[in-house]
């Protein structure tokens, strides 16, 4: 890997199967990144027992993110791509920031509040610190840029923040992490209610397409999806049913919002439904072969897995045992 290249980190949850919104708004541009970018890619499985998981279907889904990494574009060698939890240093540096993080300061994380609503059956500490534990994600692999999205820009401002209150208490230690707006990739919302994102974890199925949804099922959900009684295609946000289909077959096609209008006005809804779902169907069939090539194959999978960890750790460790020196912490041995 070259080190004169700027550092990259990011991560999914495997909270759940991965939609097309995280191929769209995720996966897919990090397959651009790795040319320019020293990129550390993450399964981030700490984060996702915030919320409660069945832990053979977190295991098995731990797998199947990592597979949908590679076969979305990533190469495993050009990338560091890994399990968070194989790394210890990232709870481990998690501790420390938290020593130095506010209480009022997680308390007014919107995501917080969200995600105490929705899951009000259990809210956790871990839910609370979560974005801590991100702040360490980014700050150990001295990261330049982070991918956010919208929703995430408080918790990188809180990494940003905790990044400058230890650098100026115990001397420069991290390097201060800048959001990396990419410019591709739209919000992707929910097909069952177009004015929320889609996401992996909604209760109705119907809500997402998944990377790994077979053509059928693809284009039942696109059949089903909420529109208006209008009946016409235009490019409109106030309109968010057709608005989202026309921003997914626009991602997918590579054709622009308006050569979509242009060759769709003045046709029904149905048409149009069926040629967006046949984009999607087309954009997710390379990945999908590649998937059910490489998933079943446990010595790629090895050799990936501990190509990542060695790499991640390497880095990883090499920023903790500095903070852990310069807390004043006794070293290992003399
Ligand atoms: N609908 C979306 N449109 C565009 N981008 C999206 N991402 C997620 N959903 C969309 C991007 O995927 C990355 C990883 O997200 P995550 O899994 O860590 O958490 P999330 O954003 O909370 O995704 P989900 O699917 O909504 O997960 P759950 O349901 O578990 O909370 C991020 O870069 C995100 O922007």
């Amino acid at each position: 890997m070259d080190s004169e290249k700027k550092i990259i980190f990011s991560g999914i949850q495997p909270s759940g199967s991965l939609t097309l919104g995280n191929y769209i708004g995720a996966l897919r541009n990090w397959s651009k990144l790795q040319e320019d970018y020293s990129c550390y890619f993450c399964v981030v499985d700490l984060h996702a027992i915030t919320v409660r998981q069945d832990p053979a279907m977190l295991r098995k889904r731990c797998m199947d993110t990592l597979c949908l990494f590679i076969a979305s574009g990533i190469d495993p060698v050009e990338n560091t791509i890994f399990f968070q939890s194989h790394v210890s240093a990232h709870a481990e540096l998690s501790w420390v920031l938290s020593c130095n993080t506010y209480f009022g300061e997680l308390g007014r994380m919107i995501q917080f509040k969200e995600k105490s609503q929705k899951h009000s059956e259990n809210v956790n500490a871990g839910l609370f610190t979560y974005p801590v534990l991100m702040a360490a994600d980014i700050l150990l692999y001295q990261a330049d840029l982070v991918p956010v999205g919208a929703d995430q820009k408080q918790h990188l401002e809180i990494a940003r923040d905790l990044a400058v209150r230890f650098n100026n208490a115990y001397s420069e230690t991290f390097k201060v992490p800048e959001p990396f707006i990419s410019g591709v990739g739209s919000r992707i919302m929910s097909l069952a209610d177009p004015t929320s994102k889609m996401s992996k974890s909604d209760a109705n199925e119907n809500g997402y397409i998944l990377m790994l949804d077979e053509p059928d099922v693809i284009a039942r959900k696109i059949k089903r999806a909420v529109t208006d009684s209008d009946g016409v295609i235009a490019y409109d946000e106030s309109r968010p049913g057709i608005y989202n289909l026309i921003n997914i077959m626009s991602a997918c096609s590579g054709i622009t919002p308006e050569q979509i209008v242009d060759t769709y006005e003045g046709k029904g809804y149905g048409d149009f439904k069926m040629a967006v779902a046949d984009s999607v169907i087309a954009c997710l069939e390379p990945l999908q072969k590649r998937y059910n090539e490489i998933r079943n194959d446990k010595t790629f999978i090895n050799e990936v897995m501990a190509r990542g960890d060695e790499k991640a750790a390497k880095a990883a460790y090499k920023t903790l045992n500095k903070v852990y020196k310069k807390v004043g912490f006794a070293p290992k041995s003399l």
